[in-house]
This record gives structure tokens, sequence and C-alpha cells, in this order.
């Protein structure tokens, strides 16, 4: 999987609302009604995620969840995490 260039990922992010770009990641904060909201949501992304093997990087406190992508084996940000991060706001909605 081939490393996005900066202009692929600013192109990218326009659709991407909330998400924040970090040094070789993308980050969001999700903010649920409860921790069963939360860890439902959770489920559901493990799901998709373990669907495409691109797996988050994640921390839940109760009804909170903060979100890193990076593709580990490109050493940065590919496709397949602008992909998992549509799919995270997707399923939040
Ligand atoms: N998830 C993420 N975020 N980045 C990867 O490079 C990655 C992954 N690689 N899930 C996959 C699994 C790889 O390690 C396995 C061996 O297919």
């Amino acid at each position: 999987m081939k490393k996005l260039s900066n202009a692929e990922i600013a192109e990218h992010l326009k659709a991407l609302p909330g998400w924040e770009l970090g040094e070789d990641r993308i980050k969001r904060t999700f903010r649920f009604q409860d921790f069963v909201e939360a860890f439902g949501w959770m489920s559901s992304v493990a799901l998709v995620a373990e669907r495409m093997n691109h797996h988050p990087e994640w921390r839940n406190v109760w009804a909170t969840v903060e979100v890193e992508l990076s593709t580990h084996d490109a050493g940065g940000l590919t496709k397949l995490d602008m992909e998992l991060a549509a799919k995270m706001d997707a399923l939040s909605g």
C-alpha cells in the first residue's frame, strides 16, 4: 500500500471533518451518550476493521473513544486510513 502525498492527504481530509492530521496519522475523538453506545460502536468498527485487515489504535474512557489511524506497514497514511475513517464516521451517525 502506497503512502499518500501531503496533497492527497489534504484532499481526503476535506471529506473527513472532525479528523485532524498528526505527524504520520489522523486522529478524531468520538463522544457517545454512554459506555454502551461507545462500546457498541467499537464492536461494529472492529468487524469492519477486521474485514479490511486494517486496525485502529484507540482508547475508550466511558462514552469517549480517541482514535488514531495510520498504516504501520507503510510507515504513514494510506488510502486504507481514509477509508476506515469514513466508515467510522458513517457508523457513528
Ligand atoms: N492495521 C494498520 N492500521 N496498519 C497496518 O499496517 C496493518 C493493520 N497491517 N492491520 C496488517 C494488520 C498486518 O500487520 C497483518 C499482518 O496483515
